[in-house]
């Protein structure tokens, strides 16, 4: 599951590039029967399957022994909610190891005794962790120096200052009878800059006013706020 994803594309290319290193542990070489089993019944009954703690242990315990030191991490619904802060905090760690999750969850002592730190990318349920992880890898990645080509940067983007992105155009000028907005076509930088920052603030403030809420909002801002939703900018109502 996880190999394709990451050799493709910009992920792909940082491997090549030795931006980042990507190695695979598999939990069953830690198995200590000869069929590799890696799940039991629950104890106390119930449907389902629990992930045996002995074979993570072990696998937790190799990535540990690796140099530098890691930071053991499991995703998990119980876990505390992915983020772009959260991303932008891992992505200055020097060595993750993620621990990926199958069927009903993993032996409760592995999460109280193995693991630093657990993470959810959101309130559902799949049918394993590989996802989730590979989720992180990617949003961590992108954040690591050199991963992005130098016309990208993270820092102008979505969450960088905990509201949505602008509006994006690009050729052609008018598509199925839509322009592109007169003011991208411009060339006066200053006012591209204050549409662009507008209509973050408007977006954010229509979608997803907790963000707004968490956003530390300059006069200018308000402002700009208040010229698209009328005075009662701020109330994020
Ligand atoms: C999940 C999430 C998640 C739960 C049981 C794997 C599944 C199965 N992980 N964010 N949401 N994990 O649903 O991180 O073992």
């Amino acid at each position: 599951m996880l190999a394709s994803p990451l050799q493709e594309s910009i992920l792909g290319k940082a491997v090549e590039r030795g931006l980042i290193e990507i190695r695979l542990v598999n939990i069953r070489e830690f198995a200590s029967d000869r069929h590799q089993t890696t799940d039991d019944r629950p104890y106390g009954g119930g449907s389902g399957m629990v992930m045996k703690a002995e074979p993570l242990a072990g696998a937790i315990a190799r990535a540990r022994a690796a140099d530098p030191p890691t930071r053991v991490i499991l995703l998990s619904p119980q876990g505390r909610p992915f983020s772009q802060r959260l991303a932008w905090e891992l992505s200055r760690e020097r060595h993750l190891t993620l621990v990926c999750g199958r069927y009903e969850g993993v032996d409760e002592r592995v999460r109280c005794h193995c693991v630093d730190d657990e993470i959810s990318i959101g309130d559902y349920v799949l049918t394993g962790g590989e996802i989730p992880a590979l989720v992180v890898v990617d949003a961590v990645a992108r954040l690591v120096p050199g991963v992005l080509g130098c016309s990208e940067s993270p820092a102008e983007e979505s969450f960088a200052n905990a509201l949505l992105e602008y509006p994006h155009y690009t050729r052609p000028e008018v598509f199925e009878g839509h322009p592109v907005p007169e003011i991208l076509l411009s060339g006066n930088h200053a006012a591209v800059r204050r549409w662009r920052r507008q209509q973050s603030l408007w977006r954010t403030w229509q979608r997803r006013p907790d963000l707004l809420k968490e956003a530390d909002l300059s006069d200018e801002d308000r402002e700009l706020l208040a010229e698209v939703v009328g005075g009662d900018a701020g109330s994020g109502s």
